[in-house]
């Protein structure tokens, strides 16, 4: 009765008590470290600070500061029911948003909590924006909802100094299995943002579809667009949209990485020209889900002045600095052939002043100066390819670490998982987690390691709920993997703060995995 009554007297103290409101929480704020990914540096201590009606949002005057501010009082506005002006006058206590050099690098941010406010500050506006994801997820769950809620609004005191273990941490979309919408696509992006993923990677061709308009060639996307695994309608992104997805990326600090899958995985550009194939004849579009029947013709001229203009009108509308040619599982070409095509083609993503990405296949032929290879290998792939992969990273080849028995959000849970595929494995939350990106590939050094990311591949993903259902939990396990220093890496402290999740999961809309392994709070 006692603590009813307290937590009452405290709701009415936070002036957001209306009748028939569920009785608040205790009012204590939760654990300042109780953040996915885990923050580099957590010192706990002094008074929480308590969000109210009076706060203000301070920001700098600069363009981005105060549009990050704007974006925090977004999403805490319909929650709290605080009017939160975003300002950069005025002494009113609340939440300061601070752009200073210091030690942050590109992404990293100070956070302090205290009894007058938290400030974060951060040296470029990518640091204030992940500090503000810290903040997000230092409130309590409720603060998601979007509907007013009663509080209180407690951050717990003390200093939070979080900087990024990798520069690469992304997440991959195969739109072209299955069609997803430029809203769907914006929709994955919120999500990525709230756990300081800052590369979307969209897999924009496949045997199954092509995605991406492309002006010298129209009947990749109106014929080559039009179906997806299934048999359904498909679709395509005009490139209006496709920079509609750009820029709202880039307004969370993601990078979008567009991938043209070559010289397999190609039958949806093969079916729209015929030209393309070395019998001249196009094949049939394609709806199942076998892979490695496909290869472009790389004996004919006419498949270099097809990549060259696929990728020039694809590099004008993408500002970040990479292009993801492919190269995985191309079983219909010659080795030799592989070789020449990855020889030709690579400069001409080079002459378009973008970085190639390639899934790892690409040590097997000659990696260009810079080039970055995608493993997708298994713990237990062969040693002669891993030795491969690490021999092209010992003579310079970047690599991202997507393991698929690991890190591939498709795969099972468990057996009964209604969704995804099994042919790398059973990935549970705790396999998701339990690896290290630093020593996952002996040989390889530390300064090859440029991140990790986590494909969702769409053969048996068709809606939200199915990206939901897949990404969550185990997004936050590769996100933490990307972000958080090895020191912080242990399974039992992890379990807890990924459980604190799922609350803030449901006020989002988020239907993920209640996994067993996970010590999630009751419902
Ligand atoms: C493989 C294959 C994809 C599949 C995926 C399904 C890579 C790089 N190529 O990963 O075509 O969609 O598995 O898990």
């Amino acid at each position: 009765m006692a603590r009813v009554l307290g937590s009452l007297l405290l709701v009415a103290a936070a002036g957001a008590f209306t009748a028939g409101a569920a009785p608040a929480p205790p009012a204590k704020a939760g654990p300042l470290g109780r953040v996915v990914p885990a923050p580099a540096s957590v010192t706990p201590g002094g008074s929480a600070y308590r969000l109210t009606r009076d706060a203000a949002i301070r920001v700098p005057d600069s363009g981005e500061g105060r549009r990050i501010g704007t974006q925090l009082a977004d999403i805490l506005r319909p929650s709290t029911g605080y009017a939160l002006p975003v300002t950069s006058h005025g002494h009113r206590s609340g939440i300061q948003l601070r752009l200073k050099s210091g030690p942050f690098g590109t992404e990293g941010y100070r956070l302090v909590s205290g009894r007058g406010g938290v400030t974060i500050t951060a040296a470029r506006p990518a640091g204030l924006f992940h500090g503000v994801q810290t903040l997000r997820q230092l409130l309590p769950a409720a603060v998601e909802k979007d509907s007013v809620q009663p509080g209180p609004w407690l951050v717990a005191g003390g200093t939070i100094v979080d900087t990024p273990r990798y520069a690469y941490r992304g997440a991959m979309l195969d739109v072209s299995r299955h069609f997803f919408t430029v809203e769907q696509v914006k929709r994955y992006i919120d999500q990525l943002a709230l756990y300081k993923i800052n590369q979307l990677h969209l897999h924009l061709s496949d045997d199954q579809g092509w995605r991406i308009a492309v002006n010298s060639w129209p009947r990749l996307t109106t014929y080559g667009g039009s179906t997806e695994v299934g048999g359904g309608k498909g679709g395509y992104y005009t490139k209006a949209d496709y920079q509609e997805i750009v820029r709202y990326a880039a307004s969370r600090y993601l990078e979008v990485v567009p991938e043209i899958d070559m010289p397999g995985h190609t039958n949806a550009a093969l079916a729209s020209y015929a030209d393309l194939n070395c019998d001249g004849v196009a094949p049939p579009l394609y709806t199942g889900t076998e892979v490695g029947f496909s290869s472009l013709c790389v004996g004919k001229e006419i498949t270099y002045d097809f990549v060259d203009d696929v990728i020039r009108e694809l590099a004008a509308i993408t500002p970040g600095r990479y292009l993801h040619i492919g190269g995985d599982e191309a079983h219909s070409t010659s080795h030799e052939d592989y070789v020449g095509f990855m020889d030709r083609v690579q400069p001409i993503v080079a002459k378009y002043g973008k970085t190639v990405i390639g899934w790892h296949q690409l040590t097997g032929a000659h990696p260009a100066k810079g080039a970055i290879a995608q493993y997708w290998g298994l713990d237990d792939t062969d040693a002669a390819e891993k030795a491969q992969v690490v021999k092209a990273a010992q003579n310079g080849t970047g690599l991202i670490l997507s393991p698929a028995d690991r890190i591939y959000l498709d795969m099972k849970y468990t057996e009964d998982t209604p969704l995804g595929q099994d042919w790398a494995g059973l990935v549970d939350v705790k396999r998701a987690y339990d690896w290290d990106p630093g020593s996952y590939l002996p040989g390889a050094p530390a300064s090859a390691i440029r991140g990790v990311e986590a494909p969702l591949w769409t053969e048996t993903i068709v809606t939200d709920a199915d990206i939901d259902y897949m990404a969550f939990p185990r997004l936050a396990g590769a996100a933490e993997l990307g972000w958080s220093p090895a020191a912080t890496h242990d399974w039992d402290a992890y379990k807890v703060r990924l459980a604190a999740q799922g609350p803030r999961w449901e006020a989002l809309g988020i239907g993920y995995y209640r996994s067993p392994q996970v010590p999630w709070p009751a419902k």
